[in-house]
């Protein structure tokens, strides 16, 4: 064959498996035989083989998995990834219902799915080829696991028609393949994953994509980025539809239905059939289905209004109650956890549960030997929910809290008006330890790379004993640690020097001020701007602030009165943080400018920016970034190679500009 013939040969090879695949996997009505699929692959693979150049990033043969990666890249999401609020039960579902009908009449359509307990992806496609996916992340910030994601058959490659977009979706791993993936590593002597979500999340974490291609994990695609205008579609059903024509893998067992009545008797029914379903759920996601309703009702700070997912309760089971161990948190705070001899609960093997305090012991008279039911309520972690007073022989020891710290033996006091007894030694090395592991944690700094492990080991090794001295680490030092390759050490390093940068909100919640959740953090990140203007601020002036209240107030006062904490935030500041707020804080917002108020669509690739800066920078200047286009929409912005969000601003006439004309107009407003 000569160059032409074989290009052409790859590119219907291509195709043709590409159509294969989509038939086989997603629609599971097969066109040709397997032998036949495998032969036009085999002669794919021999032919990439020899010419590199040929093999395309969404081959069909990338599903066995390319190169081992470096690390995972952040994604930036476009639109937030939002979590949905929960229903625990039917009045939760009733009292949804309410608020729709309160906020736009009583003429709704729900759409009812099936909740996959899996983990959220986000795919996007650009001109009908997949080019990127991503995890959730914090929600805003994902990590690029593109290569891992290629290799899930469910995940289209090629569209069926040549558009760009995002869905969003959750990968998941089939009960079946959980369990002999379980069988195969038991036999490996490797520890086998607690569930199949940790088994799917933990395959998707893999380096190593060939990994990943064993590993037959799957993705139900359930929604569709956008608000459909540029689809033809005005609700999420019709959008599902579309979603499934254009080859994306469906959930089969959505249904609309016209009253709360209808639903309630799809969540029972469900509730009823799920256990024989061959991927487990935990709950059902009801949505308004109406686009023009979901815009309407709008969303929270947190998740949208048109959305509830309820949540299966969760199951009882019992086992023996063997010991209680003590541990400190960042606080002081010492609470009891129960050791279990381990039981399946959900789905997951638990031998550990909460016991939350000693009040509660009491209270339950829950002692050591008693057989007890425990429940796994959500993500929560297990609880012992009683003892079977029934079952007792005589030989259970009832528990009692001690004296002393376990961690530091200093006295353990008991706060007025706490049930919880506290370490109030501040160089307890539990506290210090638990006040580490929080700063790195990923709504706070989100410094990858430190565990609890990583922490025991730096304290041991006198390396770290406040937060600030984490910026302190050399190469060198980390080395020394126990499991730590070059590779990590650099990895690490990386991560807290990356973590200087963060916006101030971050810092705050990682100080782990009483109180101080990370709403407040955002809050007071917003409000005073610097961490300089909040450490002066006082009682009168923080309860002036919306939303912040007398607890707060209090706590932050006290804890920047603190000499010792006074002493970490100039360490922190010599090591060169940010200490000020990056978000929009409304009054640094210009009052004109070319973007003030406007409404601007992002579309194509750029060259100068990703789209997320120019989001950010469009954002700072008063301007609104949305996704996509509508009559509300006053500007678009058309890097190269956009599609259709181009061709809908073209029709509906509204202004475009090119990447050099938003340069100018960001550069205009510096
Ligand atoms: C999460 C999930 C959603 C759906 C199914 N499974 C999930 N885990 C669905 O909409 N069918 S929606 C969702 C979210 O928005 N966070």
């Amino acid at each position: 064959m000569d160059r032409i013939e074989l290009e052409k040969r790859v590119e219907e090879l291509n195709h043709l498996l590409h159509q294969y695949a989509h038939a086989y996997y997603t629609l599971d009505q097969p066109l040709v035989s397997d032998a036949v699929y495998d032969q036009y692959f085999q002669e794919l693979l021999a032919i990439e083989k020899d010419h590199p150049d040929l093999r395309f990033p969404d081959s069909p043969t990338v599903r066995v998995g390319g190169e081992v990666l470096e690390g995972f890249g952040k994604v930036t999401h476009e639109n937030p990834m939002l979590s949905l609020a929960n229903a625990f039960g039917e009045q939760d579902l009733r009292d949804f219902d309410r608020r729709v009908q309160e906020a736009i009449g009583s003429n709704v359509t729900y759409i009812c799915e099936l909740k996959i307990d899996g983990l959220a992806v986000s795919l996007r496609y650009e001109n009908g080829r997949f080019v990127q996916g991503a995890t959730r992340g914090d929600g805003t910030v994902g990590e690029d696991i593109t290569e891992n994601l290629k290799t899930i058959r469910t995940v289209p490659l090629r569209l069926q028609e040549p558009i760009s977009l995002e869905v969003r979706g959750e990968a998941y791993m089939p009960k079946q393949s959980f369990v002999r993936l379980n069988e195969a590593r038991d036999l490996a002597g490797e520890e086998p994953f607690a569930n199949p979500r940790n088994a799917a999340a933990g395959s998707l974490r893999q380096l190593d994509p060939k990994i990943a291609a064993r590993r037959n994990l799957a993705v139900f695609v359930y929604g569709i980025g956008g608000d459909g205008t540029e689809y033809g579609v005005d609700s999420h059903s019709d959008a599902l539809d579309y979603a499934e024509k254009l080859g994306f893998y469906i959930n089969k067992s959505r249904k609309r239905c016209q009253t709360i009545e209808e639903v309630i008797r799809y969540v029972e029914e469900w509730t009823a059939k799920r256990s024989a379903l061959d991927y487990e759920i935990d709950g059902i996601v009801v949505k308004v289905d109406g686009f023009e309703d979901q815009e309407q009702l709008g969303f929270t700070a947190r998740s949208p209004r048109w959305a509830i997912a309820y949540k299966f309760p969760a199951e009882e089971v019992t086992t023996t109650l063997t010991d209680v161990e003590l541990s400190v948190g960042r606080t002081g705070v010492v609470t009891p956890t129960a050791i279990l001899d381990p039981v399946l609960v959900d789905g997951t093997t638990v031998g550990r549960a909460s016991l939350h305090n000693e009040d509660l012991i009491l209270e339950k008279d829950i002692r050591i030997g008693d057989t007890v039911i425990i429940r796994k309520a959500g993500d929560i972690i297990p609880e012992v929910v009683a003892p079977i007073i029934e079952e007792r022989t005589g030989d259970e020891v009832p528990f009692t809290m001690p004296d002393n710290c376990p961690e530091c033996d200093s006295e353990l006091v008991r706060l007025e008006e706490e049930v919880a007894l506290r370490c109030v030694n501040p160089q307890c090395p539990a506290q210090m330890r638990e006040a580490i592991i929080h700063f790195v944690s990923r709504n706070a700094m989100n410094i990858e790379g430190i565990g609890e492990r990583v922490v025991e080991q730096l304290y041991r090794a006198e390396l770290v004993y406040d937060v600030a001295d984490l910026y302190t680490l050399e190469r060198e030092q980390l080395i020394e640690l126990e499991r730590m390759g070059e590779k990590s050490v650099s990895n690490l390093l990386t991560a807290i020097e990356q973590s200087k940068e963060n916006s101030l909100e971050k810092l705050l919640f990682g100080l782990g001020i009483r109180h101080v959740g990370v709403k407040a953090a955002e809050i007071l990140a917003e409000e005073f701007g610097t961490l300089d203007a909040l450490k002066t601020a006082d009682v009168e002036k923080l309860i002036t602030i919306h939303e912040i209240g007398d607890k707060v107030a209090e706590s932050v006062t006290t804890y920047f009165a603190n000499e010792d904490v006074l002493k970490v935030l100039e360490k922190l500041q010599n090591a060169g943080l940010n200490l000020k707020y990056k978000g929009l804080a409304q009054e640094n917002l210009p009052s004109d400018g070319p973007f003030v108020d406007k409404t601007v669509v992002l579309t194509g690739k750029l060259y100068e920016m990703t789209r997320g800066e120019a989001k950010k920078r469009i954002e700072a200047l008063g301007g609104k970034v949305t996704g996509s286009v509508s009559k509300n929409t006053d500007l678009v912005v058309a890097g190269e190679a956009a599609g259709s969000k181009l061709t809908r601003a073209e029709e509906l006439e509204i202004l475009v500009w090119d990447e050099s004309q938003l340069l100018e107009a960001l550069g205009e407003s510096q």
